[in-house]
């Protein structure tokens, strides 16, 4: 089924705010309230998506709960992976009815203060992306081999299988109720991080209206990463698997 587009221009009146956390109690202390400050004057809401975090992380998010009604835990019982936390997030922006569901990584790389204008853009799309390769938009502070890693993944992409988007690997993004409604997840395959990319190629071959808004992209704050070399292995097995799709 071809998805129609549902790009025309709407308020925006209540956002979930999707956080897929594993072990990130060294900033959602910080970060949370900082979303909401930016974020509340949409009707933001946060919704944490962990995985049964061994340092506390779920701990921390209930202390907020306690003062703060627009904080939700979704615990999950054990690390299941980063494309199945987006999921879960959607499927609660769905049944709360929320305008429009935004994904951040937990760790600070996604600056809360470009929040506002990735709503915006959404307003005007079906998705907005975060993106670090359009102009104005960067990357500070990271090793030269997730750098490299980045344009490399982007580069496939968009060679192998002609994806538009210039940051495809972005995990900052809004999507629009509408939109999301459309999609069937049960034909995505990835639950890794090549979900992002499974998930933007199923998108934009369905003629999604993509917006992209810059982002400075820095390194984590606290903590530490969670893409190990199986999963970088499984990203690149996936757009291998995407790529014998499209031709196939
Ligand atoms: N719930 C959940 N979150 C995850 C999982 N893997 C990574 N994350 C979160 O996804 C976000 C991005 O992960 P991160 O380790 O920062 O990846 P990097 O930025 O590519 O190094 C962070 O908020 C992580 O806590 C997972 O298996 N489950
Ligand atoms: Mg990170």
């Amino acid at each position: 089924m071809k998805h129609s587009p549902v790009s025309e221009a709407s308020t925006i009146q209540s956002v979930l705010v999707i956080l897929p956390t594993y072990n990130e109690a060294a900033n959602v202390g910080e970060l949370i309230p900082a979303i909401l400050d930016k974020a509340g004057p949409y009707g933001a809401r946060v919704l944490v998506v962990d995985d049964h975090s061994a340092d506390g992380t779920a701990d921390i998010v209930r202390g907020l709960m306690e003062t703060d009604d627009r904080i939700l835990l979704h615990e999950r019982p054990g690390k299941l992976g980063l494309g199945t936390a987006y999921v879960a997030g959607f499927r609660r922006a769905l049944d709360e009815q929320a305008d429009l569901a935004v994904t951040m990584d937990a760790d600070f790389s996604h600056n809360p203060d470009h929040l506002p204008a990735l709503i915006e853009a959404a307003r005007h799309g079906d998705i907005a992306i975060g993106s670090r390769y359009v102009q104005g938009g960067g990357i500070s502070n990271w090793p030269f081999y997730r750098k490299l890693l980045s344009s490399g993944a982007n580069l496939l992409a968009r060679t192998i299988l002609g994806v538009r988007s210039r940051d495809c690997t972005s995990g900052y993004r809004a999507y629009r109720r509408a939109y999301l409604e459309q999609i069937d997840w049960d034909a995505i395959h990835s639950d890794g991080y090549s979900f992002l990319i499974e998930l933007l190629t199923v998108c934009e071959r369905r003629g999604a209206v993509i917006r992209e808004t810059p982002i400075q992209f820095v390194d984590r704050r606290g903590g530490d990463s969670k893409i190990s070399k199986a999963e970088i292995f499984k990203a690149f097995g996936t757009l291998w698997r995407l790529a014998w799709r499209v031709r196939g």
